[in-house]
């Protein structure tokens, strides 16, 4: 029986579906006296490090907790479960942490993007259990932009590069805590917290060890996801954002068979849009929750959930906030959430202000589950314009000239899934969705949606230019050299499609394969 301590914000279920895949029985904690009977604590930390080490005090497990590890009993902590080891951490100054590891949790100092999210390696630096059948070629799920800082090195079980080398584990006699989420780590994930569940684990050394890791680019499969004339849920596929076709949605298939075919053949991370969100509640659209509940159940990487997520008050005027939907959506399996329409109303107001409010659904939800639990999906259209000085947008020369030979063009936010345009550019929009707190930018394009032709490379590049947050470079992805141009002519740290993964046009394999000698990827995903 394994104990997991769950102090109630994040996506604990995909360790859940984890442990138990690996036919292991979980209790959860419910108070002190339960910490202190575990033979086995699994911590997976997740949020933000204030309002988690707020909650474990308010909940009366900190000192339970300490005297737990104090006892060197076995412990496996992960992500904020690692930060919480340590004296404190710079996310949130005036909260203690437990102490154990002497040192502090700091943020990122680097010119990359921040949060550090992605597929990254490690360099072992102790044997340990954890490395039972491991090559040490590997590559983990890291979704963070605070890493720990141990004041002495011989607790650090495991570094990490990005930019410079930072602590990916550490390791205290049976007290061990990664970084990175096995439970998000694919095969390799899982294959790693069996070894720390099974009793007989021998402690070694991978078989290789690498000395300087790199962060892969990431293969998105997207799913948008709506109910058919029918009333069925099924995946769909626009050509510019229009699904129907001879009048009727197009059906590609089913939510959850097509994610787990996507995982097994080695997607970095799954996308669900419930592309009808701005106009159905997604609470009273229940089918999306169990579609994730489902597919979490099989699915062991990154998942993320957009379509509806805003402030809404149902028939009987009960108000549901933003924060509300997307807990639903985070209990429910997803590690994301993408936030589109609401994302554009919130910079419109923002901009006629100048002022944050503090409640608007990025504030909020970054508040609660960490800024890298945010990402804000951006619908653009282009617009042609003769002459840059004629609009008050961002406006970039481009090389493929408008119909009546314009050489500049911006990109028009769009709302409820493209049909109406706004009066904000694409770049404003991921700048100031970055200062509210986003994690992260999903970045469309309606020109290129389902075209086949590539990706907008002018666009991607105006807005990574224009932000310090990842960027996912999606539409119009058609053959394995368009993921090839978009990771060498931009700095987007993954590339996502649709049309020709649901089609099979292009099997993830077959990218993945065309890639490996030319860009970094994770190759080992079976
Ligand atoms: O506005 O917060 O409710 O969120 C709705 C979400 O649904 C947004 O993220 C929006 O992008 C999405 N959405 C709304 N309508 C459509 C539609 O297609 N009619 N789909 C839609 C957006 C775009 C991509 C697509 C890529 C790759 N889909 O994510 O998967 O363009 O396609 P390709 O590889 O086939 O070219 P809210």
């Amino acid at each position: 029986m394994i104990t997991l301590l769950d102090y109630g914000a994040g996506n604990v279920r995909s360790v859940i579906n984890a442990i138990e895949r690996l036919g292991e029985t979980i209790k959860i904690v419910k108070s002190g006296e339960d910490i202190l009977a575990a033979e086995k604590l699994v911590f997976p930390g997740v949020g933000a490090f204030g309002s988690m080490m707020e909650i474990l005090d308010q909940k009366g497990f900190v000192l339970p907790l300490k005297q737990y590890l104090l006892e060197n009993r076995p412990f496996l902590g992960i992500c904020l479960g690692l930060h919480a080891l340590f004296d404190g951490s710079e996310e949130a100054p005036e909260q203690k942490g437990l102490g154990i590891i002497p040192g502090m949790v700091k943020r990122f100092n680097t010119n990359l993007s921040v949060p550090h999210i992605g597929w990254n390696g490690i360099s072992c630096h102790q044997s340990s259990v954890l490395w039972q059948q491991f090559e040490g070629t590997e590559k983990f799920y890291f979704v963070h932009s605070y890493h720990a800082v141990p004041e002495t090195t011989e607790s650090i079980l495991c570094t990490t590069d990005y930019d410079y080398s930072f602590t990916s584990g550490i390791q205290k006699g049976n007290i061990i805590a990664v970084q990175f989420h096995p439970e998000k780590s694919g095969r390799a994930g899982l294959r790693m917290l069996n070894n720390f569940l099974k009793s007989d684990s021998q402690s070694q050394m991978p078989t290789h060890t690498i000395h300087k890791t790199c962060l892969a680019k990431r293969i998105i499969a997207c799913l948008d996801v709506r109910a058919n004339d029918q009333g069925d849920l099924v995946v769909t596929k626009g050509d510019q954002y229009d699904v129907r076709e001879k009048g009727s949605v197009r059906n590609l298939g089913k939510p959850v068979e097509l994610a787990r075919r996507y995982y097994e053949s080695g997607a970095d991370e799954i996308t669900f849009l419930n592309i009808t969100g701005f106009r159905d509640f997604p609470l009273e659209d229940m089918p999306m929750l169990s579609v994730l509940k489902q597919t979490s159940l099989n699915v062991f990487v990154p998942l993320t959930i957009g379509g509806g997520i805003r402030d809404y008050t149902d028939a009987n005027g009960k108000f549901y906030s933003a924060l509300d939907v997307a807990s639903s959506y985070f209990r429910s399996g997803a590690d994301k959430v993408s936030i589109g329409s609401d994302a554009v109303v919130i910079v419109e107001d923002y901009l006629k202000t100048g002022q944050k409010t503090g409640t608007t659904a990025i504030e909020t939800i970054a508040r609660v589950y960490g800024n890298q639990a945010v990402v804000i999906s951006i619908d653009p259209r282009r617009v042609y314009v003769e002459n840059p000085d004629f609009v008050s947008h961002h406006v970039i020369q481009t090389q493929f000239p408008g119909p009546n030979g314009e050489q500049y063009c911006w990109y028009q936010c769009t709302i409820k899934g493209g049909r109406e345009g706004r009066n904000v550019d694409a770049v404003t929009l991921a700048r100031i969705c970055e200062m509210m707190g986003a994690g992260e930018i999903l970045l469309n394009c309606i020109d290129k949606d389902g075209t086949n032709s590539g990706f907008d490379i002018e666009l991607i590049n105006a807005v990574k230019q224009a932000v310090s947050i990842p960027v996912i470079a999606s539409s119009g992805a058609g053959c394995e050299a368009h993921f090839l141009e978009v990771f060498t002519k931009t700095q987007a740290e993954s590339a996502l499609a649709a049309g020709i993964f649901h089609r099979n046009e292009v099997p993830i394999e077959n990218v993945k394969s065309f890639l490996k000698t030319q860009v970094e990827i994770r190759k080992d995903f079976n």
